[in-house]
Parts: C-alpha cells; structure tokens; sequence
C-alpha cells in the first residue's frame, strides 16, 4: 500500500504481512534528495500520521544517494531571528523521527552529508552500503550545523571527529563511516535498503514496550549520572517486564516455544 504525501518529493509505503513497517522516501534524486524546507515538513507530517499498524519504519533515498543535506538553493538572505526559527523547525521535524511513535532505520547510499547525516544521525539504526560516504560542508559553505547534528553526531563519533569533519573537510567513506561508529551495518552495494527492511521487520515483532524502552528511556538514563541512570532504569525494566507481552514471552520461551539465542 502507497500513502500519498503532502510533498511530491516524499512517498510513504507500507510493507508487511500486517503493514507494519513503513518506508518512508525521499523522491527527489534530480536533486539528491536535497531536503527543502516542505521536504523537512512532509518528513515530520509523515511520522506524526504514521497508522497505528505500524511498528518501525525505513527511511530511504530514491537514487544513487541518500541525501544531499539543505537546500542550499533555499538559502536566500535570513536574518537571525529567522535562520533561528528554521533550525527550530528542523529540530521539531527530526525530533519526530527521534521521538516519534517506532523505532527508525536508516538506508544509507552515496552521499550522506549535512543536513542528510543529521537525519541519518536522528535515527534508531544505520545500514549503509559500500557507496555510502559521511561529510559536513557545512564548515565549507560558511555555516553550521542546524538539524541537530551539533547534539547527535558527536554521540556517534566524538566531538574530536566532527570538529575534524567541519572544519578540514574530511570524508568518511563506508567503510571507516562504520569503524567509527556512524553506521551499525556495513553491507554490499545496492543492499541496504533490504537489509534495513529485513531488520525493521524484525524490530516489528518486539514487544511494543520494549522498543518504546529503546528510545525513550535508554537515551535518556545514557545521559544520566550514574546513580540516577541505574534507578531509570529499575523503572522501566519494572514497568517493561509487567506487561502481559513480556509474561507471554518468557512462557514461550520456558516451555520450548521460542526461539534461542543463536550466533549465526
Ligand atoms: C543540490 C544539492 C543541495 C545537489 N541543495 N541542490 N549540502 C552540500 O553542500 C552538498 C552539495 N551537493 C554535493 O556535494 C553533490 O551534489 C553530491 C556529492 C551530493 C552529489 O554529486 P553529483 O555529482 O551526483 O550531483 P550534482 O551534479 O552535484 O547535483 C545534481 C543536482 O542536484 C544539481 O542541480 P542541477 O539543477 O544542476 O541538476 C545540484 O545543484 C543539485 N543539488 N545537492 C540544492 N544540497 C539544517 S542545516 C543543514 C546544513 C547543510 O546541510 S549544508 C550542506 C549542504
């Protein structure tokens, strides 16, 4: 099933037995997918509507790259007030990626650089192929970073290696782009969109609070000091491991229903 968007240049799909994995897809390859300011909005529109059968989601790139960050062709004179505003919308738009009702997994290819690493970054997990490559021209082009890449890319790869990337220029190819941690899966050319949609599926079939646990609780005890984070986290194991899901599963388990850990 194919939801049509507000923008042109963003399709919604669903995929799944019961639609539980939406791909979400920027459609603007003439353009590299350059993310407009309507583009920002159909993204955050889009996870803001997602239909309640939906228990991860993909975002993908039409052609050979993921994205090519702003549009520096809507980069017209702002003044402060105004540049202020627009990095606040990206905030608001990738916070729903973030924060949003699933867990995200990104399908990275070609180029993934300033505001399309931002988004990247703003995901749950990263495939990326062996075209992937990471930069930030922001420090080229004279500006900064605006779609909260300043907060999550150094929580990847260190403030040291962004300071780097901004200031000299430097590109990650794919392969040194999952030595350093911006991607969590590193596969074959022309592969990330189905490995990203192979992983989401199984995301789908985790227990709904388990994965609300992944993004809204870890992040947050990961930022805490130690004492508080451990007490967090008793909270959400305590909430998560009382919900009738998670009794069901550990039945299934104890009585030789489910699945073992195996490392193949
Ligand atoms: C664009 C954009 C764009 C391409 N805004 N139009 N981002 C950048 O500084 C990256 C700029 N883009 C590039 O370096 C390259 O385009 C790519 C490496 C991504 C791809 O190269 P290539 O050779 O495949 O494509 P191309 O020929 O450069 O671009 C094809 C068309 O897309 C061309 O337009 P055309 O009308 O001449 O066909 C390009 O102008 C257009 N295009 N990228 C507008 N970004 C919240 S703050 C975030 C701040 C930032 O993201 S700053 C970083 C911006």
């Amino acid at each position: 099933m194919t939801q049509t968007s507000s923008n042109p240049d963003l399709k919604v799909e669903f995929h799944g037995a019961s639609q539980e994995v939406a791909v979400i897809r920027l459609t603007r390859p003439t353009k590299r997918n350059a993310l407009s300011d309507g583009l920002i909005l159909a993204i955050r529109d889009a996870f803001e509507n997602l239909p309640a059968t939906v228990r991860a989601a993909v975002i993908d790139g039409e052609g050979p790259h993921f994205c090519a960050g702003l549009d520096l062709s809507e980069l017209k004179e702002r003044d402060a007030g105004q540049g202020l505003h627009h990095s606040r919308m990206w905030h608001a738009a990738l916070e729903r990626v973030q924060h949003g009702p699933v867990p995200v997994i990104a399908a990275l290819h070609g180029a993934v650089v300033g505001g399309g690493l931002e988004l990247a970054s703003a995901c749950h997990i990263r495939v990326a192929d062996e075209t992937t490559f990471y930069a930030l021209p922001e420090g080229s082009r004279g500006i900064f970073v605006g779609g909260g890449g300043a907060v999550r890319i150094p929580r990847l790869i260190g403030a040291a290696r962004m300071t780097d990337m901004m200031l000299t220029g430097r590109v990650y190819n794919a392969a040194d782009g999952e030595r350093i941690g911006m991607a969590q899966y590193l596969v074959p050319e022309g592969t990330a969109f189905d490995k990203a949609l192979e992983l989401a599926k199984r995301v789908a079939e985790n227990a709904p609070l388990t994965n609300y646990a992944l993004m809204h609780a870890l992040p947050r005890i990961a930022e805490q000091p130690a004492d508080q984070g451990f007490f967090t986290e008793a909270l959400m194991a305590a909430i998560a491991q009382s919900a009738p899901d998670a009794k069901e599963r550990v039945r299934a388990f104890l009585e030789g229903r489910a699945d073992k850990v195996r490392k193949d």
